[in-house]
């Protein structure tokens, strides 16, 4: 089935990119697959439930956050390319001891931590930057998205797949039983256009006008002013729904709302919407934070900074904007 296929190994051998990032890219990828390991085991990993601790989002984590951010901690910190690392789990970034780090590794070991005791979809959101010398600041942590060398996410479902930009395009693998990642989804593009939108409707009493405006107009569907029926999805993983996003089009929204007004949005930039962003829009798509600002663009200020998203098949977005 995969002996006639492109290992990730050899894609990433092949890359026009510095031995340096060749090698954080590898330490990702083995370390996602064995954390899909963990993710399949479940409660036999003892890999479900509350850790009964508080992270700096002041969020219940869960025991997978905690294991997850462990594996990838020390994986990373580990290589000799990287210089330090920054996680969703953690409150400041950890500087590593590499002589010669030059990379940066910034990420969200479990995405979707709500899933996890009802058996739905999560994921590991991993950004690479370069790092300005091998003993950042926490300031060299904060880098526009634009700055990102490498963005990929791995997504642990019926399949893991890993999913994977290094600015020429989007790439997925996906994990054999053997532990191996096999190209089975060359040059991913989206649909300019689509009749999917995702978004969690039970908080629509607390969105902006316009916002309420454009998901009213959807849920109108043939009968109303777009003219066409629309489908909805939410996961709650955002790793799931950008990953039918890059299967099949769609967009996926978690604007601002009124329950929190001082919090720009639920998701974290640094993170979250920049990696996301950099596959999204190397896939043809949007990403933006109120359908014009592309997320990529956004100035970072603090490292778990929280931003609205929009993003997904370019004509949609742009209908959002318009709302
Ligand atoms: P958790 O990792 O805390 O479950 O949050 C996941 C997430 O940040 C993102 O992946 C989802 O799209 C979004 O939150 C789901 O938010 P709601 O639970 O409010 O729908």
């Amino acid at each position: 089935m995969s002996a006639d296929r492109l290992r990730l190994d050899d894609h990433i051998a092949a890359l026009d990119a510095p031995e340096g990032l060749k090698a954080v890219l590898s330490v990702v990828a083995a370390t996602c697959a064995q954390i899909s390991d963990v993710v399949a085991g479940g409660a036999l990993a003892g890999a479900l439930g509350a850790s009964g601790q508080i992270n700096v989002q002041d969020e219940e984590q869960k025991k997978l956050d905690v294991m997850t951010d462990d594996m990838l901690t020390q994986a990373l910190l580990a290589c000799p390319a990287i210089a330090g690392v920054a996680s969703e789990e953690k409150d400041e970034a950890e500087i590593g001891t590499n002589a010669a780090g030059e990379y940066l590794a910034l990420f969200d070991p479990l995405d979707g931590s709500s899933n996890i005791d009802i058996n739905a979809p999560v994921g590991t959101i991993v950004s690479v930057l370069k790092s300005p010398s091998a003993t950042p600041t926490q300031g060299d942590f904060l880098q526009p998205g634009r700055q990102q060398v490498a963005a990929l996410y791995a997504v642990y479902g019926p399949q893991t797949m890993l999913v994977l930009t290094t600015g020429d395009g989007v790439r997925g693998f996906t994990l054999s039983n053997d532990g191996q990642w096999f190209l089975t989804h060359d040059a991913i593009a989206i649909s300019p256009d689509t009749k999917e939108f995702a978004i969690n409707v039970s908080n629509q009493r607390h969105w902006a006008e316009p916002v309420q405006r454009y998901v009213q107009a959807l849920l109108q569907g043939e009968e109303g002013p777009r003219a066409k029926n629309f489908n909805m999805r939410w996961v709650a993983a955002m790793v799931a729904d950008v990953h039918r996003i890059l299967m099949r089009g769609g967009v996926f929204f978690y604007p601002w709302d009124r329950r929190e007004p001082n919090k720009p949005g639920k998701l974290r930039l640094m993170y979250e919407g920049n990696p996301m962003a950099f596959l999204i829009e190397q896939a043809g798509g949007k990403a933006t934070t109120d359908g014009v600002q592309a997320i990529l663009d956004v100035p970072p200020t603090q490292l778990h900074q929280r931003i609205p998203v929009a993003l997904g098949s370019a004509n949609e977005i742009d209908a959002f904007a318009g709302a």
